[in-house]
């Protein structure tokens, strides 16, 4: 059921001892939107404690310094930024049929919580925390503001893509005059910093890039073999996707990369005019128009194929 933000105030306000869930392959909106609402529980009153399938890493420091994990059984369950209960990795066996409360952005949410409160026309989840602390009256700390700039920061792709609202640059502009955040330290942590492996790996992979479709779909893909010679793990090449689309014929972007259980996770960029979320509802996953992700397993040419069927398709449409 989607609820407004009174329904959602009046549940957090009575709810007790909450789980805050967020999705698998950790970016800074989900952690922004987790820890942020972390906060705003504790000033009502309510513990809270955050999780996540994968750990959030070193590059997240700035925001999980200081947060101590309370232990307690969950009365309450709460999802942030995820769309689809399969993104909760091996959470979903355990909550998922049991979210309490979702808070989103994404257009292609699925509603499997028994409350959602959704703004599929916010930059970030990080945009729908705020606009609920703010009608909940609650006080920002200076920790809850770096975290929402992060997580608007991170999904604006630093206030380039066309899913960059005024409000987003509303928002961050707030943080920024209201509190003692320093941002150009969250945005080189976030955009700028790489490791020596990423940058190897970059290159590589830039010479690597595999065109289809007259160069209108560019396919890079990593496989934990690579990922294991440049020392590099999966959560690194978070953010790699963009490059795909680099490329002036491009249309389309795909960066496959390799898991652990040797299925790949694919995340589409649209450089122009292709929904790519469509596509991938089509195979499976979801997301945005301009960046949507699916998964797929099998053999790799294989799944090219059947990426570029799908690509194909859309592009005729
Ligand atoms: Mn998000």
């Amino acid at each position: 059921m989607l609820i407004g933000f009174s329904e959602a105030e009046q549940f957090l306000r009575s709810c007790k001892d909450a789980v805050i869930i967020t999705h698998r392959n950790p970016d800074g909106d989900c952690i922004g939107a987790g820890l942020g609402l972390h906060d705003i529980l504790s000033e009502i009153g309510v513990r809270s404690r955050v999780v996540c399938h994968d750990s959030f890493g070193a590059r997240y420091a700035f925001l999980t310094e200081g947060y101590t994990e309370e232990d307690f059984e969950p009365q309450t369950v709460i999802a942030v930024d995820i769309a689809d209960t399969q993104l909760m990795g091996s959470y979903e066996e355990i909550y998922g049929k049991r979210v309490q409360l979702c808070i989103d952005h994404h257009e292609s949410n699925k509603g499997y919580a028994e409350r959602t409160l959704l703004n599929a026309k916010a930059t970030a989840a990080c945009e729908v925390i705020y606009q609920l602390a703010k009608h909940m009256g609650v006080e920002i700390t200076t920790h809850c503001a770096m975290c929402l700039y992060t997580g608007i920061a991170t999904d604006s792709g630093c206030f380039k893509y066309s899913c960059t609202t005024p409000e987003a640059h509303e928002i961050a502009a707030e943080m920024m005059r209201s509190y003692d955040i320093d941002f150009a330290r969250i945005n080189r942590a976030m955009f700028d910093i790489k490791s020596r492996g990423r940058i190897r790996l970059e290159a590589e992979l830039s010479s690597m890039m595999e065109e289809y479709l007259d160069g209108r779909l560019v396919i890079v893909a990593v496989t934990q073999d690579m990922m294991k010679s440049m020392g590099v793990s999966i959560d690194e090449l978070e953010g790699f996707a963009p490059i795909t689309i680099q490329l002036e014929t491009a249309e389309v972007g795909i960066l496959l990369r390799e898991r652990e259980d040797g299925v790949f996770k694919c995340s589409f960029r649209s450089a122009n005019d292709v929904n790519v979320s469509k596509i991938c509802q089509t195979l499976g996953g979801g997301g945005h128009a301009k960046a949507a992700g699916c998964t797929a397993s099998g053999d790799l040419d294989s799944i090219k194929t059947y990426l570029t069927d799908a690509v194909r398709k859309a592009l005729e449409e």
